[in-house]
Formats: C-alpha cells, sequence, structure tokens
C-alpha cells in the first residue's frame, strides 16, 4: 500500500507540476535572459515528455487535528444509497497523498505543512442571491445537518484515483436552507486567503485565492457534499479542514478546499484552473473518458495502492445519478 510514494510511471504526468515546473522554466529562462525561440522548445519537451515525480521519502504521518475545542463530527448515521462498496484507500493515503496547492505542489506537501492551518475559529460568509446574506460560524453551521457518510470514488484530473469514506452534509441540505432566489444559476466557492495559514499564497503558483463553482442544479444534485469529516474524523488540514466541497462525478479539482465563502450568482464563475488553462481545464471537469486531456489519456486510472490502472467510467461511475444534468449537451464542448 506504498506505492504511491514510489515514481509513478512516466505515463503518469501530474498537470499542475508540470504546469509549475513550466512557470519555473519560464522564470529561470527569463532570468538568464533566453530568447522566445529557447521557451517554446523547453516548453514543448516538457509538455511532450512530462515530468514524473521525483521519488520521495515517506512522509511524516498527517498533522494531528489540533484545533482546541474543536467537536468531533457527530457518528454517522448508517450506509447512504450511493456508497460504492469498492476497497476503501487507507487513511494514511488519504490524509498524505493530496493535491493542496496552498501548501507546496508536491504530493507530501499538504501533510507536511498543513500544522499553520487553523480550523477554528473559523466562519463562512454566504452572499448574493440569497433572501439574508449572512456570516455563519462554521460549527452553527454544522448544527444545522445531521452529518452523513458517503463512501465516494474520487478521480483526479492526473488520472489517479482513490476511495474516501466522507463525512458531510448535502449541499442541497444548505441550498434550501438559506432561500435562494429564483436568480440564482451558478454556485461559486473560495478558499481563505491568509498566507499566514496557506504559505503557498505568498507565492504565484496560482492566483488566489482558490476559487471553485457549479452550476445551481448540479449544487442540488443528492450527490454533493459538503465535507466535515472523513473516516468518522474531523478533515484534517491537508483535506481541506473544516468544510470543503466534494462533487465525485467531477475531476477532484472541483473539490475546492477550506472554504470562506459561497456566493450564489447568476453567471458562470471564474474558476481557478479553467480560467489558467481553458483548453485542459473545463468548467464542468466531469470525468469523462472518451475525452482526453491535452497531453494525456483519461481513458484509464492508477487507483491508489493497485498496480494495475483500470477503465475511467463516465461520470466516475456515476452517470445514472447525474448523466440527465447534461442531456442535449456536447460533452467533448463542455468538457
Ligand atoms: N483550495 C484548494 N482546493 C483544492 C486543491 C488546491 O490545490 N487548493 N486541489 C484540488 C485537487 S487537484 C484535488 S485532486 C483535490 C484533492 O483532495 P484530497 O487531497 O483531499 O484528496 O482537492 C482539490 N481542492
Ligand atoms: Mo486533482
Amino acid at each position: 500500500m506504498k506505492l504511491d510514494f514510489e515514481a509513478p510511471p512516466s505515463s503518469e504526468i501530474t498537470p499542475e507540476s508540470l504546469y509549475l515546473r513550466r512557470r519555473e522554466f519560464i522564470r529561470r529562462a527569463a532570468a538568464f535572459g533566453a530568447t522566445s525561440a529557447a521557451w517554446g522548445t523547453g516548453l514543448v519537451l516538457l509538455s511532450n515528455q512530462g515530468v514524473p515525480d521525483a521519488p520521495k521519502a515517506a512522509p511524516p504521518p498527517p498533522s494531528p487535528l489540533p484545533v482546541p475545542g474543536a467537536p468531533a463530527p457527530p457518528a454517522k448515521t448508517g450506509p447512504s444509497p450511493y456508497d460504492t462498496d469498492e476497497v476503501k484507500t487507507p487513511y494514511a493515503d488519504i490524509t498524505t497523498y493530496n493535491n493542496y496547492y496552498e501548501f507546496g505542489d508536491e504530493k507530501s506537501d499538504p501533510a507536511r505543512n498543513a500544522h499553520t492551518l487553523m480550523p477554528r475559529p473559523w466562519s463562512v460568509r454566504i452572499e448574493g442571491e440569497v433572501k439574508e446574506p449572512r456570516t455563519v460560524d462554521v460549527d452553527t453551521l454544522f448544527g444545522w445537518f445531521g452529518m452523513e457518510e458517503r463512501v465516494y470514488r474520487m478521480r483526479c484530473v492526473e488520472a489517479w484515483s482513490m476511495v474516501i469514506p466522507w463525512l458531510g452534509f448535502p449541499l442541497a441540505d444548505l441550498i434550501a436552507r438559506l432561500d435562494v432566489t429564483s436568480r440564482a444559476k451558478y454556485v461559486e466557492f473560495t478558499t481563505l486567503l491568509d498566507p499566514k495559514q496557506l504559505p503557498g499564497e505568498s507565492g504565484d503558483v496560482l492566483p488566489w485565492p482558490y476559487v471553485e463553482g457549479l452550476r445551481i442544479d448540479e449544487a442540488m444534485n443528492p450527490l454533493t457534499l459538503m465535507v466535515t469529516g472523513l473516516y468518522g474524523k474531523p478533515l484534517p488540514g491537508q483535506n481541506g479542514a473544516p468544510l470543503r466541497l466534494v462533487v465525485p462525478w467531477k475531476y477532484g479539482f472541483k473539490g475546492i478546499k477550506s472554504i470562506v465563502k459561497i456566493r450564489f450568482v447568476q453567471e458562470q464563475p471564474k474558476t481557478t484552473w479553467n480560467a489558467l488553462a481553458p483548453n485542459e481545464y473545463g468548467f464542468y471537469a466531469n470525468v469523462n473518458p472518451l475525452v482526453d486531456h491535452p497531453r494525456w489519456s483519461q481513458a484509464t486510472e492508477r487507483r491508489i495502492g493497485e498496480l494495475a490502472r483500470r477503465n475511467t467510467k463516465q461520470f466516475n461511475g456515476y452517470a445514472k445519478y447525474v448523466a440527465h444534468l447534461y442531456a442535449g449537451m456536447d460533452l467533448a464542448k463542455n468538457f
């Protein structure tokens, strides 16, 4: 089960890291006064070959949840009809192999660095097309709902996957409670902006803060979860404490972490990865084995802890719950 810390095969590319390496290359090239022709060559080389992550030593254990006074989420209520019975990815892997660029761009960085995130006190601003814009303390918000466990597959756009027992409540329940106006066509989520807690935000690897969004009907689908924990425990910092989004039929980057703002809007939000590289990361980002990323195939994936690759499923295996949301849409165009 420790395979995940070995160098992935060169076919397994981390797009975000590649992107960073490109930027790093550009910075260096600029620093050394390289010509634009030289930049071009470097870019082509990097994007054609891919750069596997260097082998890493096993990272330290996940940062213990600090949070004096943070109550553990209530116990789970029982299995949900949406649960997969596939083997769950071990807790140690879910909490040490992460993407959370505010803590660094290596998979092991978030577990090592997330101790600076203080998930209490924490409040969430709710604004836009709601009857009553308000700021809610996160524990007050949690108290509105019964937490339930959902065992979901998670498929990263980088072509690896896990099975994670999340704890949380449906976003639909929050929307129902908020008196959202009929003008709301999309929901926009924003991550905390605080370089003291999220040190990567002092750098410029992404435009901060991280922003994601959903169409309102996607947000109201019963699969869409506001997540507060995993494996029955409060969410560790590296997984997006104290509150993150999980949309299991979409690529993992839609699952924005450490949310401080939820805004109901009329126009499609400007989301981080989509704005940065629209030809590589669509707004919808529905898992689709038939639509390849420009730099690699999406037909298969590596389940963390397994050797052989698996076939990727349309909508990550959740088609019967969500395919109707996209009836009549060209999924290759609206990827
Ligand atoms: N704020 C923020 N949210 C984020 C990211 C990030 O870098 N910053 N990475 C995304 C990506 S690419 C993935 S695959 C998932 C990973 O979630 P996990 O580390 O809990 O598995 O978080 C998503 N949410
Ligand atoms: Mo991802």
